[in-house]
């Protein structure tokens, strides 16, 4: 049983199999109710969103206010100010579009930060794991590397990133790889980045009370933060990691509340930033240490990811994973948890105390993230190993003294995670001809129908990893191939659909090519700034040609359907201005039938990017993605093509029948 004293009273509850699809999770969410834990399952049915906010239809950017309008009839009144509707919703949009930059390219930053001190030898515990990477993207960024240092060349290198963030003028350093006709389009618009930092700056400025008062002009500076987050901040964080700790290849994981060992001392890392993670790596593998679990009683150390640094980890070392993001709680329900170590980014401030509740230590290590009622054991990268062993001496001395009833649904899944860019150009291409035309080529004969991104998070409105994967379903049922990120693959994983196996619920084309070359029909690629794999992935496409001149032109699309964080909105953002169709579902902040809901969801698309989409059906938005792929076929003029292979088939399957 749970602390007494931390015992929560019953409100209205829905059946746990309502909210979730993960049986684990439900599981552990009866658990819960029965030991009288409240989780924010419980807490989104009983506090319903403000419908005013819902709608984006609130100001309180300054204190004459707050203003609210009404979402019904938009423009019958503004604010204080006269702020319209589309002023307001286009700032509260802007905000947002801020924030989620701020996380990833601070995330960004601090990769870059790390990489600098191992070069400048202040930093011992990690190095450069990836040579072959480092030289491969200095040369992308023009920088000599014929009989030079590998040292001198990354210092270079990470002089160069490092315009991504400080620069005042100019464009940052990867727009090298955008393709021209995208790039033209940018520069067209005004939305090339300088650096992050001043994108930032200008967007927070440009959204406060009397500044920018056009939602078009305003959306323009949110297209430059989100593109300074997808092409700068985000895709350093990936390639600076690849860099230090390797770029993934495919490898089987276990994933779901079963990879838990009640004989070991279990420890969850959950957060984003995956040097901490590494480091735990190191510790667990510590002789000394996994002699001391022995000696509590233990059978050994067991290290599991939860959220996106457990898809860095398993995507790199294979290291089991619990679970997504609505699952963070109920895991601690198990009793199983001998420590949750957290860093930063999605961490429920709840977990402090469903933690006590299971005398499980909750450990914060990032000086940016601390939570009241966690223990902070402060992760410093010069000497990592200091906080990483402490968590797992605490760990430790939490197995011996578990003191509570421990239950883990025996329930693991396998899948095969860990595809970046790389990988599906050599492993379309081979060894000796890597590249990405097999994949452009099964596109235009029309196997593959398109590429659909299918990312994001779970979000208690929605029903637990249900629309994730009943429209990753119907995508590959219809042949399009799926790329994922963040805590959406965790839903595939656990449902089966990340195996190669999983090939024959795939359309026959589809299935034919996973069957050649023996992959899956749903490729997970990491974790969420890994979203710039997708969109290297979508450049390489363009430039190998015969699918259009932009990434506009590609017969792709892209869905968060059940986002929670502003982060994802940002994500959404550089999609869209990096031309890709984007649906969001669960819900949008703003209001239909406005000039700003006509201008993301319309007139985008007319200036040369793609659009936004909303819809929480999960065929619905199946539906509209396909939809959209189909329209890109056609402007490209391989709706032929696909029309003639499907009669190739037919004629297989007469065939198959005689
Ligand atoms: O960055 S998918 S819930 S864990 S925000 Fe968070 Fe969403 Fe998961 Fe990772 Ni991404």
């Amino acid at each position: 049983m749970p602390d007494e004293k931390k015992v929560i009273p019953k409100k209205k509850q829905l059946d746990p199999r309502e909210l979730t699809t993960c049986e684990a999770t439900a599981m552990m969410l009866a658990k819960a109710r029965k030991d009288g834990v409240e989780l924010a399952f419980d807490r989104a049915q009983n506090m319903k969103p403000c419908p005013i906010g819902a709608d984006s239809a609130c100001c309180k950017h300054c204190f004459m206010g707050p203003c609210r309008l009404n979402a019904k009839d938009p423009y019958a009144k503004t604010g204080v100010c006269g702020a319209t509707i589309d002023t307001i919703m286009s700032r509260n949009f802007a905000r947002a579009v801020a924030a989620g930059c701020s996380a990833h390219t601070d995330h960004g930053m601090a990769m870059l930060d790390l990489f600098r001190e191992v070069l400048e030898g202040h930093i011992k515990d990690y190095e450069i794991k990836n040579v072959q990477k480092l030289l491969y993207v200095a040369k992308e960024m023009d920088i000599e590397t014929k009989d030079r240092e590998i040292k001198d060349i990354a210092m270079d290198l990470y002089k160069e990133l490092e315009r991504t963030y400080t620069q005042v003028d100019g464009e940052i350093p990867f727009v090298k790889r955008v393709p021209e006709k995208t790039l033209e389009t940018w520069r067209k618009e005004g939305i090339v980045p300088r650096g992050a930092m001043r994108e930032i700056m200008e967007l927070m400025h440009r959204s406060a009370i009397g500044v920018d008062q056009h939602y078009a002009n305003i959306t323009k500076q949110c297209s430059r933060v989100a593109l300074a987050d997808g092409w700068g901040g985000s895709m350093v964080a990936t390639e600076i990691a690849d860099i230090l700790f390797g770029t993934p290849s495919p490898v089987a994981i276990e994933v779901n509340m079963g990879v838990l060992k009640e004989d070991q001392v279990n420890i969850i890392v959950h957060g984003h930033e995956p040097n901490l993670f590494e480091s735990m790596v190191a510790s667990v593998a510590e002789p000394t240490l996994i002699q001391a679990a022995k000696d509590a009683g233990a059978k050994g150390l067991n290290l599991v990811g939860m959220c996106c640094s457990g898809l860095e980890m398993f995507s790199r070392h294979g290291t089991p994973h619990a679970g997504n993001f609505m699952s963070t709680e109920t895991i601690l329900v198990t009793g199983a948890v001998d420590a949750m170590v957290v860093d930063v980014q999605c961490i429920k401030q709840a977990l402090a105390q469903v933690a006590e509740c299971y005398k499980t230590q909750l450990i914060t290590t990032n000086p940016r993230a601390r939570i009241e009622g966690g223990k902070h054991i402060e992760f410093h990268e010069d000497k990592p190993k200091d906080c990483t062993d402490e968590i797992v001496i605490q760990a430790i001395g939490r197995f011996k003294n578990r003191g509570v009833e421990v239950e883990i649904p025996q329930i693991v899944n396998t899948g095969v995670h860990g595809f970046s860019h790389e990988y599906i150009n050599y492993m379309l291409g081979g060894t000796f001809r890597a590249s990405y035309t097999p994949l452009n080529d099964n596109i235009i004969n029309g196997r593959i129908r398109g590429v659909a991104g299918v990312v994001g998070c779970n979000n208690p409105r929605m029903k637990q990893d249900y629309v994730h994967v009943e429209l990753v379903k119907e995508l590959i049922k219809n042949d399009v191939l799926v790329v994922q990120t963040g805590c959406s693959q965790i839903a595939l994983a656990k449902a089966g659909l990340t195996t190669p196996e999983a090939a024959h619920l795939a359309g026959p084309g589809l299935k034919e090519v996973c069957e050649t070359v023996g992959m899956p029909p749903v490729l997970g690629l990491g974790a969420c700034v890994d979203n710039s794999r997708i969109l290297i992935a979508c450049a390489e496409m363009v430039k190998t040609g015969g699918l259009g001149e932009s990434i506009a032109d590609l017969p792709v699309a892209g869905c968060a359907p059940e986002y929670m964080s502003e982060k994802a909105i940002t994500i959404g953002q550089y999609f869209v201005a990096s031309g890709v169709f984007t649906v969001f579902g669960v819900t949008f902040p703003i209001t239909e039938g406005t000039k700003f809901h006509k201008h993301l969801f319309e007139e985008l698309e007319d200036l040369g990017m793609g659009k936004w989409g909303f819809a929480t059906d999960p065929f619905e938005i199946a539906r509209m993605m396909i939809a959209h792929i189909d329209k890109k076929r056609k402007a490209l003029g391989i709706d032929k093509a696909r029309e003639r292979v499907l009669m190739d088939m037919a004629d297989r399957r007469d065939m198959d029948a005689a």
